[in-house]
């Protein structure tokens, strides 16, 4: 599709991760431009919640859009196609994206300091993003009803280094198997400064909350001397 930046990645990981994502968090920082890392399990509603927060911050705010896949152009295609920024990585086989190639998606952008926010969608799994930090000011996680309420326990790093925690497809509560109230009392005492939100993006539930959360996080982060501060 026409106005979307394809990078292909076949090359081996850094060792300097770290020191490239507080690089390029600084970077970002100089430009006032906020980046939101995105992850969760393969078709949680990542790219739902994306364009969902993204129409409800409005047209007060400039948005680029980094998609990270294994294959194809299907979710930056629909950012496009909603109005938004799109860049896509697509990383051939990794399993999570670095801050090396998160920075050449970033210079792709024109003029890249116009921009209010980069969401950076990473590649759908609930181990290896968790790793590796791309110069993001926030991290945010989605676990979806379906994939069951037990999921932190299996997988309690991701829930360790997120910033915040949206609850997706609530339209399928009540479910036998779920339990929101478990959820979060396994959260707050596993990492008690995450926020947790509960939405439904397919019935716009619980996303005007959100947004005002992120609108706040931004605004600290930017009265904030230090980029990591949210
Ligand atoms: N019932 C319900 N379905 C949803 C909700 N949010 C997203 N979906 C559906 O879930 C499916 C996957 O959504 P995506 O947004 O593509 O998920 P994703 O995490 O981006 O998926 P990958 O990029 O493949 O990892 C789609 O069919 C969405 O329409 C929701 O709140 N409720
Ligand atoms: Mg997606």
């Amino acid at each position: 599709m026409d106005g979307i930046r394809l990078i292909e990645i076949n090359e081996e990981i850094g060792a300097d991760n770290a020191e490239c994502a507080a690089e390029t968090a600084r970077m970002l920082k100089s430009m006032d431009v906020f980046m939101v890392n995105v992850m969760s399990s393969p078709g949680s509603g990542k790219t739902s919640l994306i364009l969902e927060t993204a129409r409800a911050l409005g047209t007060g705010y400039r948005i680029a859009v980094i998609e990270g896949d294994i294959d194809s152009l299907v979710d930056s295609e629909k950012v496009a196609a909603a109005g938004f920024k799109a860049v896509q990585i697509r990383t051939g086989g990794a399993c999570h994206l670095d801050a090396a190639t998160v920075r050449r998606a970033l210079d792709s952008i024109e003029n890249l300091a116009s921009y209010d926010f980069v969401f950076v969608e990473n590649i759908g799994n609930l181990v290896c993003p968790a790793e590796f930090a791309i110069g993001e000011h926030m991290k945010c996680m989605l676990l979806s009803v379906p994939e069951g309420d037990d999921k932190i326990m299996k997988y309690p790093l991701m829930f360790t280094i997120a910033d915040a925690l949206i609850v997706n497809k609530i339209d399928y509560l009540p479910d036998e198997g779920f339990s929101v109230d478990a959820l979060r009392r396994r959260a707050m005492a596993l990492n008690p400064r995450m926020a947790l939100f509960e939405v439904s993006c397919r019935r716009g539930i619980g996303i005007q909350k959100w947004r005002d959360y992120l609108e706040r996080a931004r605004r600290t982060w930017r009265n904030a001397g230090d980029e990591k501060e949210i």
